[in-house]
């Protein structure tokens, strides 16, 4: 039996620009970007909806996105006030509901099946929390309704900016059957191509696909593949989640020629790297140490180990093994830890190394 859900999937409007114009009305009305100096080959995080016009989007280079638009305004981002704001937009929508599942700062699903205001509407209770957060952060938000997460997450993106969609159960079905397949969870650009060769443009293409000829062509993903193009998502909102890694890593202003310069870096992102482990209050044990490499060329590697630990020494064989893939100039390094909770470290010790190799 299908389980009937109430799903807000809430997402906040351009967040870090929002925050930076609220904060500055000098801003208001002018096209800005938060992001890093494009002199310093900074990206950009976001851009608000007027920096959009001129085709400017996160992770572009701050170089590109000012050669598209000359006057762009690019702010240097404050993580720590974006932390804040983040927590005070979560306390709202604690009092809705306690099932939250935060996705990223500015986005979190709700379960409101349970939510006794408004007469338990859905439509209602998100309209509500947009107006309190204006109200009260002085940002906007979007959000989507819908039965399950799936849906609910489309949802959102359908009026934005400062906008919300609503699919009801019984629209479940006609507004599945014409969604595009990429905008399924999980389908990238790779399997969208494969879909395009096979015919299958839309849901409803999907559809006349038995479940076994979609396993047949897309693996164990063919079973979820079925569900989706039915619009059937049962995953429930998780209210804990499970972090599986901790990491830090710096795009080089210019690139590290050698490997002495890389080895030469690891103690400050290692220090970096302890700042943010001391968050997880000592949940979490480590169990694999990893360096991640990106070469000039942008191809891309990582190296890992298992290790209890999130020593010098490991990292130092870690970026020696990484940086001998190509041997060229570095102009990104990064390290991290994977994590478990604590409950459950069961993990061998050892020293191998795996590698992998990501173009
Ligand atoms: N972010 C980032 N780098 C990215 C994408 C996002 O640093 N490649 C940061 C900046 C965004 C925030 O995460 O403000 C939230 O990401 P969203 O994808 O929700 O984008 P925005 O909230 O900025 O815009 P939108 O109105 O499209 O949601
Ligand atoms: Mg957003």
């Amino acid at each position: 039996m299908e389980i009937q859900r109430k799903i807000i999937h809430c997402d906040c409007d351009s967040f870090y620009a929002s925050i930076e114009m609220r904060d500055n009305p000098d801003l208001v009305d002018k096209a800005i970007a938060v992001g890093g100096s494009p002199e310093r080959r900074g990206v950009i995080a976001t851009c608000n909806y007027e920096a959009r016009k001129f085709g400017i989007h996160s992770a572009m280079a701050s170089a590109t996105a000012r050669k598209r638009c000359p006057h762009l305004i690019i702010v240097k981002p404050d993580m720590e006030k974006y932390r804040w704001v983040s927590q005070q937009i979560h306390k709202i929508f604690e009092t809705y509901t306690a099932l939250i599942e935060p996705l990223s700062l500015d986005e979190a699903y709700l379960d409101v099946t349970e939510c006794k205001k408004y007469r338990g509407s859905a439509t209602l209770i998100a309209e509500a929390i947009r107006a309190e957060v204006q109200e009260k952060i002085r940002i906007t938000i979007s959000a989507g309704i819908a039965p399950n997460k799936f849906l609910a997450k489309i949802a959102s993106d359908w009026n934005k900016p400062n906008g919300q969609f609503i699919i009801l159960p019984e629209e479940v079905d006609d507004f599945v059957a014409l969604l595009p397949v990429n905008k399924l969870h999980g389908v990238g650009n790779v399997t969208t191509s494969k879909m395009k060769r096979l015919g299958i443009q839309t849901c409803n293409d999907l559809r006349k696909l038995s479940s076994s000829q979609l396993q047949k062509y897309f693996g164990s993903f063919g079973q979820t593949l079925h569900q989706l193009s039915l619009g059937i998502d049962q995953r429930a909102v998780q209210t804990q989640r499970i972090r599986k890694s901790v990491s830090v890593e710096n795009t080089y202003a210019i690139d590290l020629p050698t490997l002495k310069n890389c080895l030469e870096e690891l103690p400050d992102l290692r220090q970096q790297l302890a700042k943010r482990m001391e968050k997880l209050n000592g949940d979490y044990a480590i169990h694999k140490q990893f360096i991640k490499i990106k070469f000039h060329d942008f191809v891309q590697t990582t190296v890992e180990m298992l290790s209890k630990t999130s020593c010098m020494e490991n990292y130092k064989k870690l970026c020696t093994e990484g940086f001998s893939r190509r041997s060229k100039p570095v102009r990104l390094l990064g390290l991290g830890v994977r994590i478990v909770p604590k409950e459950k470290t069961n993990e061998p010790t050892g020293n191998q190394l795996t590698l992998t190799l990501e173009d």
